[in-house]
């Protein structure tokens, strides 16, 4: 079989095994794309029929939550955990609570964890979870009710040693609390299962900034590769939640201008760069709509998303010199990418996963945009998760500083990895294409040394 029929063989099989579930059609359809020059090169990963396996979660968990709300009425909801791939070491990936989390999501941000987590040179393997469970507008005991029903299921397919989940969407330091304390009150064991924990608890310091921090690290990489600086570029960013947070915050220390912020509700655009205290205050404390940053800052322009065409963001009408997705899946369309090259957007750095419809993607690329893919990008958080379970295991603290430098290393080291897969396999500057194949390499040679299992 020549190498395309091959991809084009293990394509139909996903589609045939996975129905519906488009999201993660589209991030294996993306990554087993961009395989075929290492495919070609290396025989063996076909002999050894890597891609078919390799599509497949070791492990699918579906499981029924029930709790009660404040009104004492029984409520139920779907859990899942997905645990996708051990080749390199325990699972790890987070938690999604939104109401939008099904199989298909999960598996799309499993399948994403793998490369992810190969690429920032630990030793985790990919894995993913979450639930259908919307906390906006529920109470904290309705919260906690939730989670400590989820964990008295979950806590029987995790450990530090096999599978150590974190947060996403919806999952901050607030969940993590009541998920780890349910844990340790089943198992009656103190340890690293979880990361994201609070600091006077086992959590790292720095792990609450490490995804908004390193995506503008590597960001930072990037631009410096081509002869470009970050400072006094405008950027735009989406979403308001941990990542947008904390990109938001690096840039304004490094001197470019961050002018936008959006929720599931409406944007934000603050021409002189916009306030992280006021955010902050509004999203990480009081939980409310930035339409109370408008009233705070009578300068910005708040555009509800329902006031603009569907399927269109106002963050992206924004001109801008970087665009940072850090919101969610699919949210910048090829629509989008034609705003952003029209208006002279010269890199877009994911912090999201999977913010990118492929359609924009081929756009930015065709028209010689940088292009800073998640998996790459945004890998910051999982990889201060793992020096989390490192400190857990070791009984050790590090300080801020420790960890901050320890982050930067490792964003430098993911950014020369895939560009140097680039240059390898001939597609120099192709970040997709590099950080396809360099996480792929190391899971899959460590998949053909463990032989059929
Ligand atoms: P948060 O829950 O902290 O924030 C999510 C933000 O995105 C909120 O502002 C939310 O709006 C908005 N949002 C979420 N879903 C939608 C939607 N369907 N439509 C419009 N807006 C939406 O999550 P994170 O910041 O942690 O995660 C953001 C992205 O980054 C996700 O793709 C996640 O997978 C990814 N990521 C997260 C990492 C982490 O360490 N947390 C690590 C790597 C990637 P609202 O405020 O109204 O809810
Ligand atoms: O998408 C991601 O990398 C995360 N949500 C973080 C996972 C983790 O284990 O810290």
């Amino acid at each position: 079989m020549e190498t395309k029929e091959y991809i084009e063989y293990v394509l139909e099989r996903v589609e045939e095994y996975s129905p519906g579930e488009t999201e993660f059609y589209q991030a294996v359809e993306e990554v087993l794309l961009s395989l075929e020059p290492i495919l070609e090169r290396e025989p063996k990963y076909m002999r050894q029929n890597i891609l078919e396996r390799i599509v497949v979660p070791e492990r699918s968990m579906i499981f029924r939550v029930c709790w009660v709300d404040d009104a004492g009425i029984v409520q139920t909801n779907f859990g899942y955990r997905v645990q996708f791939n051990s080749a390199i070491g325990p699972y790890k990936g987070g938690l999604r609570f939104h109401p939008s989390v099904n199989l298909g999501i999960v598996k799309f941000l499993g399948f994403e964890q793998i490369f992810k987590n190969s690429l920032t040179g630990l030793q985790i393997g990919g894995g993913k979870g979450g639930s259908n469970f919307d906390p906006k507008g529920k109470s904290d005991n309705e919260v906690m009710s939730f989670c400590q029903a989820f964990m008295a299921e979950l806590y029987r397919h995790i450990g530090e040693t096999k599978d150590v989940p974190a947060g996403d969407i919806g999952v901050g330091a607030r969940e993590i609390g009541y998920l780890y304390g349910q844990y340790k009150k089943i198992t009656g064991s103190f340890e690293g299962v979880l990361t994201g924990k609070g600091i006077n608890w086992g959590g790292s310091r720095g792990r609450t900034e490490a995804t908004g921090y390193g995506s503008v690290y590597f960001a930072q990489n990037y631009l410096e590769k081509s002869n470009l600086n970050l400072e006094g570029m405008r950027c735009t960013i989406s979403g308001s939640g941990n990542v947008a947070i904390y990109t938001i915050e690096k840039l304004k220390y490094l001197d470019a201008i961050p002018v936008t912020c959006s929720d599931s509700r409406g944007t934000i655009y603050h021409e002189k760069g916009i306030d992280v205290k006021t955010l902050k205050a509004i999203k990480e404390v009081d939980r409310k709509s930035l339409k109370e940053y408008a009233k705070l800052h009578p300068d910005a322009v708040y555009t509800p998303l329902d006031a603009y065409p569907e399927g269109r963001n106002a963050v992206w009408d924004i001109p801008c010199d970087i665009a940072f997705p850090s919101a969610t899946q699919n949210e910048l369309n090829l629509e989008d990418a034609k705003v952003l090259v029209g208006n002279g957007c010269k890199l877009v750095n994911e912090g999201a996963n999977m913010p990118s419809t492929p359609e924009a993607i081929a756009y930015f690329q065709e028209h010689g945009v940088l292009f800073g893919p998640a998996k790459a990008a945004n890998a910051g958080g999982v990889a201060v998760s793992q020096l989390e379970m490192s400190q857990n295991a070791g009984m050790e603290r590090w300080t801020f500083a420790e960890v901050d430098a320890k982050l930067h290393q490792i964003m430098q080291d993911i950014f020369s990895t895939a560009y140097e897969a680039s240059v390898e396999f001939g597609k120099e500057g192709d970040m997709l294409t590099g950080a396809n194949i360099a996480g792929f390499k190391k899971v899959a040679d460590s998949m053909i040394d463990q032989g059929a299992i």
